[in-house]
């Protein structure tokens, strides 16, 4: 632990749980940034962040001259100034994917997670996410890793939301024939870079001690 007053780090605006959070974590671990990290409270927001994030939302990196705000961003920012493990080696493509996994497959996550909230038909929404899993499924039948034998920003873009889809009905998502899938996700869980992003911090206010990450 360091002073609040001695830090000039960036600043990572996380929430543990929250799988945008997740892959900016695991972006600025990967890359090898160390950063001041302050756990938010999504029903209880800092007022620091608040005034940071132009979105209220987490993730945010405060780099002093500018701030980022949206998770893939800092993705990006991140491997780009650091990329030991070639995240970024990865086909055009990639980034479809991964516009798809933001785009309909997480609209359809939170209308199957949530269906009360959203008065949806959770197993019409879980249906379609699951054509996006198939999908996925398919690209992984002949390689562990989404485009070839070892990860990149895709992976780490849309593993958290495949987690979070599973944990919503393990027992329905296992018993599912994308074996790959399955594989894919449990080696992505129980990988020592997602163990080490996923330690609890305590929820941060202005004047604590600072939290280093990675
Ligand atoms: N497009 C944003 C979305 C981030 C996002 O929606 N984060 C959620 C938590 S998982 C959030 O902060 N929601 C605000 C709230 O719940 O008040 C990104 O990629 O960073």
């Amino acid at each position: 632990m360091i002073d609040a007053t001695q830090s000039s780090l960036p600043v990572l605006y996380s929430f543990r749980r929250c799988p945008y959070a997740m892959r900016a974590r695991l972006a600025v671990q990967s890359a090898g940034i160390k950063c001041e990290l302050r756990e938010i409270l999504l029903r209880d927001k800092a007022p620091e962040f608040l005034e940071k994030s132009p979105s209220a939302t987490v993730p945010c990196l405060d780099l002093g001259d500018r701030v980022i705000d949206e998770s893939l961003d800092i993705m990006l920012w991140a491997l780009g100034e650091n990329d030991p493990e070639n995240l970024l080696r990865m086909p055009q493509d990639g980034f479809d994917l991964i516009a798809e996994s933001d785009g309909p497959f997480k609209t359809a996550l939170d209308r199957y997670k949530y269906s009360t909230r959203y008065g949806s038909d959770a197993l019409d929404e879980r249906a379609t996410g699951a054509e996006f899993l198939f999908e996925i499924n398919g690209m992984l039948a002949d390689q562990p890793y989404l485009y070839g034998t070892s990860p990149t920003l895709a992976d780490m873009a849309i593993a958290p939301f495949v987690r979070q889809f599973a944990n919503t009905d393990k027992g329905w998502f296992d018993d599912q024939p994308w074996l790959a899938l399955r594989d894919w996700l449990d080696r992505f869980i129980n990988s020592q870079q997602f163990q080490s992003i996923m330690q609890k911090y305590p929820v941060w206010k202005a004047g604590d001690d600072i939290t280093i990450f990675p």
